[in-house]
C-alpha cells in the first residue's frame, strides 16, 4: 500500500464491539486521519454490528482478525450443517454478543460477512508490517496460505503453540511489525514488534499509533460498551 504521508495515519488496536470507545478515540484524532484497524472488530463487547458498519461505510482499512475468521467459519458452517455453533455459545469467544448485536438484521449480517471475506491478512506501508497477531516470525512466508492462521493467532509468549516454526533471524528484519491480538499493559514503540491491543473490552483502553511520529493516543473504555 502506498501513502503520501505517514502523519495522521493511525493503526488502531482490537475494538471488540466497543463502539462508544472507538468514537471517543476518533474524536481525539485529526479530522482527516486515515485509519487502519488490526482486526477483531467484533465479539465480547456490546456493539459489534455498529463497529463493523462504521469501519466498512467509512472505507477504513482493516485486517482480518481471528474473531472475524471464527464468525465466518461458524456461521457458514452452521448454515451448511457441518459445524456446532461453538463460536456463538462458548462464553470465551464472545460471539453470542455479536449475534445479539445483529438481532434479526440478517441483511446487514450478510453484507458484513461479504466484506469480511475480502479482508487482507496483512498490510505493508514502507517499513511497517501490520498484522492481527505477532506476524514478524512469519514475514518471509507472509503470502503462503499456510501462514494465514499464524498471522491471526501467533503470540510473542506462545512459543509452544505457535513458535515451533518461527523464522530464524526475524529479530533483525528491516521491518517494524505492528499488531494486536495479545493484550499489552503499555505500548513500547522502541521495539521492532509493537503490540497495540491495550484491552479495552477487558475494562482497559483502546489505542491508536500514528506511523509518522509513533505517538500513541488512548482512551479508557466507555462502560456502555461492556456492561
Ligand atoms: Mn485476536
Amino acid at each position: 500500500m502506498k501513502v503520501d504521508d505517514l502523519n495522521s495515519l493511525y493503526v488502531i488496536g482490537d475494538v471488540h464491539g466497543c463502539y462508544y470507545t472507538l468514537m471517543q478515540l476518533i474524536d481525539k484524532l485529526e479530522k482527516d486521519a486515515m485509519l487502519i484497524f488490526v482486526g477483531d472488530l467484533i465479539d465480547k463487547g456490546n456493539f459489534s454490528k455498529e463497529v463493523v458498519e462504521f469501519v466498512m461505510n467509512d472505507q477504513h482499512q482493516c485486517i482480518l482478525g481471528n474473531h472475524e475468521a471464527l464468525m465466518l467459519e461458524y456461521i457458514e458452517g452452521v448454515l451448511n450443517g457441518d459445524k456446532s455453533p461453538e463460536w456463538s455459545s462458548k462464553k470465551y469467544f464472545g460471539g453470542y454478543k455479536t449475534i445479539a448485536s445483529y438481532k434479526d438484521d440478517y441483511k446487514i449480517l450478510q453484507k458484513h460477512m461479504a466484506w469480511m471475506r475480502e479482508l487482507p491478512r496483512y498490510i505493508e506501508i514502507e517499513k511497517f508490517f501490520i498484522t492481527h497477531a505477532f506476524g514478524l516470525p512469519y514475514y518471509r512466508r507472509r503470502d503462503m496460505s499456510y501462514s494465514h492462521k499464524a498471522l491471526m493467532s501467533n503470540r510473542p509468549l506462545d512459543k509452544q503453540e505457535w513458535g515451533w516454526d518461527w523464522e530464524e533471524g526475524y529479530e533483525v528484519y528491516d521491518v517494524v511489525n505492528i499488531y494486536g491480538h495479545e493484550v499489552v499493559d503499555e505500548i513500547d514503540t522502541s521495539k521492532k514488534q509493537i503490540g497495540i491491543d491495550t484491552g479495552c473490552v477487558y475494562g482497559k483502553s483502546l489505542s491508536a499509533i500514528e506511523l509518522g511520529s509513533m505517538k500513541v493516543v488512548s482512551v479508557q473504555v466507555d462502560k456502555r460498551d461492556i456492561i
